[in-house]
């Protein structure tokens, strides 16, 4: 080997020559079960479908990290930039779209798993130190991403059986995933351009030397079948935010029309245990700044009324629209008046809990459109939906639309 500072070119060749040196092979007698040469008959363990398979997956990988990221933005109480406001239905799409690409990829995982599974029995099981590192990557794609699809469908059944706080595992499980699954590409992508170049066959083929066995399926009509199952996920999910398809949502956790006041409810006054606080007659919304305030709902309704048309778009993938009427949060904050630079804390009548408080931007406390919403589809506000006062604000997270709020002003 050459060690000489000068050539670098000479020491990344040694170094590439150390990782791709062959392994001594493991003795042959341990080469047995699923190990042994021909363990696996099936036709449908196949690159050209694996290819396939591989190249949806990325797509809807992409898209869930892109949307993904997109919301843990919107949910940062620290932004260097603020999520914007507009469109107001911003959020509501984004975040639909992850949870319906996140379920578009269980099926397509599943059978990509069943077409590659055989290879984690190759031999011999590691041939260089590189392929070992590949491999060793393989781990950390499978698990992450097997991860990222149970934790997230787990988050919107409500099923917190994890041992971690969901948003901060499954942020971090993206990265894993994607840094793997880059490697992965990185590693693969000669022989999937080679495997995506050959066409799929049609052909129903039994498997070799048993050609009397009845075949089953053909790796087309396999690719086609995850390819209908993945849609029809999609469509039977989507309904708990697209309206018209809300009659098929049945996969969907939530049916977007149910609800009091035709909108669903995501935690109630009594599990929040502030029916008392809620309905008390001495109730008095307290603001902050250099002039505190305490209204009473009477001095909130005597303020100009604002009515608006925005969503309520849940981490979780529902979302339904309203028609809200309140004050606007800058009104009440020039009220007390509290400067217009400084981001806005919104604490609710609710103990404890993780959506107890909000922060509002200060460009989100300005909006027009960010109410102190009194009022839903004309009516006073159900308790459940946050009587007496709730924030309602554009393009923004449900977690973050605090219910019964209590007090507002400057963090
Ligand atoms: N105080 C408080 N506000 C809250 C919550 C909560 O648990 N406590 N849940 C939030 C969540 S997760 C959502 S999706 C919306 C749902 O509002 P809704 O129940 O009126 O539909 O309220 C948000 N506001
Ligand atoms: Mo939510």
């Amino acid at each position: 080997m050459v060690h000489s500072p000068g050539a670098p070119v000479t020491r990344l060749a040694a170094l590439r020559g150390l990782a791709t040196r062959p392994l001594p092979e493991p003795p042959a007698g341990l080469r047995r079960g699923p190990f042994r040469e021909g363990s696996f008959r099936s036709r449908l363990h196949d690159a050209a479908l694996a290819a396939r398979l591989g190249r949806w997956l990325g797509v809807l990988f992409a898209v869930c990290l892109v949307t993904g990221l997109l919301s843990h933005w919107a949910q940062s109480p620290d932004p260097w930039v603020a999520f914007p406001t507009r469109p107001v239905w911003l959020y509501r799409v984004t975040q639909g779209v992850h949870v319906l690409a996140g379920m578009a990829m269980i099926p397509v995982l599943l059978v990509k798993l069943f077409v590659v599974y055989p290879r984690l029995f190759t031999w011999p099981p590691v041939r260089s130190l590189l392929h070992g590192l590949e491999r060793l990557s393989l781990l950390l794609l499978v698990g992450g991403a097997l991860l990222q699809v149970a934790t997230g469908l787990m988050n919107i059944a409500g099923w917190y059986a994890f041992g971690f706080f969901f948003p901060v595992g499954h942020y971090w499980g993206a990265w894993v995933t994607a840094g793997a699954l880059l490697v992965h590409v990185g590693a693969k992508l000669s022989t999937a351009r080679a495997a995506l170049a050959q066409p799929l066959s049609g052909e129903v083929l039994p498997p070799p030397d048993e050609e009397d066995r009845a075949p089953a399926l053909s790796r087309r009509a396999l690719l086609a079948s995850t390819v209908a199952a993945s849609a029809a996920v999609v469509v039977v999910t989507a309904g708990q935010t697209v309206r018209p398809l809300a009659p098929l949502a049945l996969l969907a956790p939530r049916d977007p029309r149910i609800g009091p006041q035709g909108l669903p409810v995501n935690k109630s006054a009594a599990a929040a245990g502030v029916e008392a606080a809620a309905t008390d007659p001495a109730y008095r919304l307290r603001v902050d700044g250099p002039v505190p305030r305490e209204l009473s709902l009477a001095d909130l309704a005597a303020l100009e009324q604002v009515s608006a048309r925005l969503p309520i778009a849940c981490v979780e993938g529902w979302s339904a629209e309203g028609i809200w009427t309140g004050v606007r949060v800058r009104d009440v904050l020039a009220l007390a008046e509290s400067p217009e630079d400084r981001d806005i804390l919104v604490q609710s009548l609710q103990r404890n809990g993780l959506y107890a408080r909000s922060v509002l931007s200060p460009a989100a406390a300005r909006d027009p459109l960010t109410l102190l919403a009194l009022r839903l589809g004309g009516e006073p506000l159900h308790l459940d939906h946050g009587y007496p006062v709730r924030l309602i604000a554009p393009a923004r997270p449900g977690v973050l639309q605090t219910k019964w709020v209590a007090r507002l002003g400057p963090r």
